[in-house]
């Protein structure tokens, strides 16, 4: 392999972007109980006790919170699973995205 073909020779190195992150957004509403909130963030977005609590009372108090953010398909693909996950046991629980600024 010539040194050009590799990513050592600056002239030749392709200039890569970071890709552009999405917030997965938690919304609030009055069914789903926080007990399911708390276990759907820990087992879809990795949260632990702690922080699985803090970010459902946050969004219980304010209407909303941020979760994570991650490139697009993997926001999407989270959100999904999430909500569906709620739809299935008849709760109303909602996951959107949307881009980071
Ligand atoms: N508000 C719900 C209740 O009082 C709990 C809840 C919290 C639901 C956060 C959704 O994103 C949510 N049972």
């Amino acid at each position: 392999m010539n040194i050009n073909d590799t990513d050592l020779n600056v002239k030749t190195r392709p200039k890569v972007e970071r890709p552009r992150l999405y917030k997965v957004i938690l919304l609030n509403d009055d069914f789903t109980p926080r007990e399911f909130v708390v276990m759907v963030l820990k087992a879809e977005f990795r949260l632990n006790d702690s922080q699985a609590h803090q970010v459902m009372m946050t969004a219980h108090r304010r209407g909303l919170c941020v979760v994570a953010v991650y490139v697009q398909d993997v926001a999407e693909t989270k959100a999904t699973r999430a909500t569906d996950a709620a739809r299935k046991k008849g709760y109303p629980l909602l996951f959107t995205t949307e881009p980071e600024e």
